[in-house]
């Protein structure tokens, strides 16, 4: 098995600042914790990050030529906002898990929406790091 774990603007600061909202661990720290357990579960997985919505779509298109049997997405802001990744999620049809680390709902309304979620499997929303390693293992479980 073979997954795209995919994360959208700002990720890449994580740790760094507002760790009141997303804890005060780093993406590296994320990226490590998801590859040792798809390690664990000999599960194969791709990392991207990316802060331009067109990269985000290109890694999504990617995964359809590499193969991949799922993606775990957190699409950062561009979740509230974007018909292009929804577009591409739907044009590759690969089974979709959308991750968010704080509680989108409970916090503004224009959170609340999501595009992706139109397409995803299952949304986790507020379990923190925790949530991408869930949504690997219902990945796995499909
Ligand atoms: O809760 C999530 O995972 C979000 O997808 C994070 C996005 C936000 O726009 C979504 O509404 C919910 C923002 C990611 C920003 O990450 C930062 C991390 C550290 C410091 C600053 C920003």
């Amino acid at each position: 098995m073979k997954i795209l774990v995919l994360n959208g603007p700002n990720l890449n600061m994580l740790g760094v600042r507002e760790p009141d909202i997303y804890g005060k661990k780093t993406y590296t720290d994320l990226i490590g914790m998801i590859k040792e357990h798809c390690d664990s579960k000999g599960i194969e997985v791709i990392f991207k990050q990316s802060n331009h919505e067109g990269d985000l779509v290109d890694y999504i298109q990617q995964a359809l030529f590499d193969k991949c049997d799922g993606i775990v997405i957190n699409p950062g802001a561009y979740t509230h906002t974007s018909v292009a990744l929804l577009d591409a999620l739907k044009a590759v049809a690969i089974p979709t898990v959308e991750v968010h680390i704080s509680d989108v709902d409970s916090r503004e309304e224009f959170r609340k929406t999501s595009y992706v979620s139109l397409i995803a499997k299952k949304t986790i929303k507020g379990h923190g790091f925790d949530g991408y390693v869930e949504a690997v293992d219902f990945l796995c479980a499909l």
